[in-house]
């Protein structure tokens, strides 16, 4: 099942060894964190020879309709609107709630969460991470609040999900909508129940990198009518019968292909967070035993997706930092991510919009710092992830000399 097949009798013993030294390379075909995982083969090419044999391949198809109604159950609301992606259904909950003027968003999250709001002509106003965990803080985000605001964009970052209570209080006194960025958290539930239902609307990502794709693909679910009849407009340029055109529209549509992979992807979705819960457990009983790394514990009571294995570097007790374990891991062919370095204020355009920014968002400044995402999903197995932790208990075993030498290699590519 997976790819990268590391070299079963090469162990490193010498940090001369390592990639980053001029060594071979533990692992010669790449690990990656966000390998699609691929369901049933046989089930999807029978749902692509069904729908050639149809000839009906997109504008609301039977797939596509059968993919909302999945989903809609998944999420646990009354409607899901598919679309082409996640961020073009951001952009189109933009429009349908009429924002405006100034929407909060976290700064520490995928760019394309504050791009959706500025390619609408709104600006996002980024928000701080709360204490615990990545996602926004409520008192960072009633500190935005000006009578420009029309809106707050909270985002279940990797997963984890946002305070709904602190947030619905704040929107509720100051008379705001409030949109979660669920693109990391399709199946996972609060209180037990299925956190679609919050706040006016949330958007699933079902990019090829997220744990149940559609190769590219998105879908906004809400309990609201109203908001769900204007989508449905807006994703088909507006058209509300053969020639009858109600609105100024665009072309969002979720095509048949995406939903036939998105269907045969929910068939397995349970076995395919099985796989990320045994992975998420596997790192973190190998590496918290390591200074200065942390996997954040999930709750036990909640379902979670584990998408996403996160891991916390501090510098000051590990001896090594976040960017230089990238930098080693990376050279032996594991493609760590550092997800969301620097946080979208540190990116443009919106560097250039609020170069004070970093001084208000110490907390993101520091997660994004510190945070490495480690290759999980089907793309990955047990030994490779084992081979993978003797990598990092080698290094730490090293970490001095590996330091030292390190500075050398830099010090020496700065005087070339
Ligand atoms: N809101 C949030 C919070 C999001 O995280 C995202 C997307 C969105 C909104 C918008 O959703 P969409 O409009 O995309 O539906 C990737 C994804 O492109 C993006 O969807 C995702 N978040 C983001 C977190 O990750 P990159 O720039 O990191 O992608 P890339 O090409 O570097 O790939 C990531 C890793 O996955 C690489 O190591 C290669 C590997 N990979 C990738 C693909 C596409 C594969 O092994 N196979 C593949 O097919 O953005």
């Amino acid at each position: 099942m997976s790819t990268g097949q590391p070299r079963q009798t090469y162990k490193k013993t010498d940090v001369r060894e390592l990639a980053v030294f001029g060594g071979i390379p533990l692992f010669t075909a790449p690990l990656h964190v966000g390998r699609p995982n691929i369901p049933n083969r046989k089930n999807l090419i029978a749902r692509f020879n069904d729908m050639l044999d149809r000839r009906w391949l997109t504008n609301n198809g039977a797939y596509t309709v059968d993919f909302e109604r999945q989903v809609a159950l998944i999420a646990g609301t009354k409607h899901c609107v598919a679309v082409s992606n996640a961020t073009i259904g951001l952009q189109l909950l933009v429009r349908a709630l009429g924002w405006k003027g100034e929407v909060i968003v976290p700064s520490f999250t995928f760019v394309a969460s504050a791009h959706a709001l500025l390619w609408e002509g709104v600006t996002p106003m980024f928000a701080d991470i709360g204490e615990q965990g990545y996602c926004i803080d409520p008192e960072s985000v009633e500190a935005l609040v000006t009578p420009r605001t029309t809106g707050i964009l909270p985002v279940h970052l990797f997963g984890e999900l946002c305070d709904f209570d602190a947030l619905d209080a704040i929107a509720r006194r100051h008379n705001l909508t409030v949109v979660y960025d669920a693109a990391h958290a399709l199946g996972c539930t609060h209180r037990q129940r299925p956190i679609g239902g919050y706040g006016s609307a949330a958007v699933f990502s079902f990019h090829a990198t997220k744990f149940l794709n559609s190769f590219e693909g998105g879908a906004i679910v809400t309990d609201r009518d109203d908001i769900a009849e204007q989508l449905r407009l807006m994703r088909n340029f507006g058209f509300s019968a053969e020639d009858t055109v109600e609105s100024l529209g665009i072309n969002a549509k979720m095509s048949e292909v995406s939903a036939a992979m998105g269907l045969t992807s929910i068939e397995e979705m349970d076995q395919f967070i099985a796989i990320n819960r045994a992975h998420y457990n596997q790192y973190r009983s190998e590496l918290n035993a390591l200074p200065g790394l942390t996997l954040a514990p999930r709750p036990e009571k909640d379902r979670r997706n584990f998408q996403y294995v996160v891991l916390d570097v501090d510098p000051s007790v590990a001896g090594i930092s976040r960017d230089d374990l990238h930098l080693l891991l990376n050279a032996e062919g594991v493609h760590v991510r550092r997800y969301f370095y620097p946080g979208c204020h540190r990116v443009e355009p919106y560097r250039s919009m609020f170069p004070n920014a970093p001084e208000r968002l110490a907390r993101t400044e520091t997660a994004a710092a510190r945070l490495l995402c480690l290759p999980t999903g089907s793309g990955i197995s047990s030994p490779e992830i084992s081979r993978l932790c003797e990598l990092f208990r080698f290094i730490f075993a090293n970490v001095e000399s590996i330091d030292a030498s390190l500075h050398q290699a830099k010090a020496g590519v700065a005087r070339r």
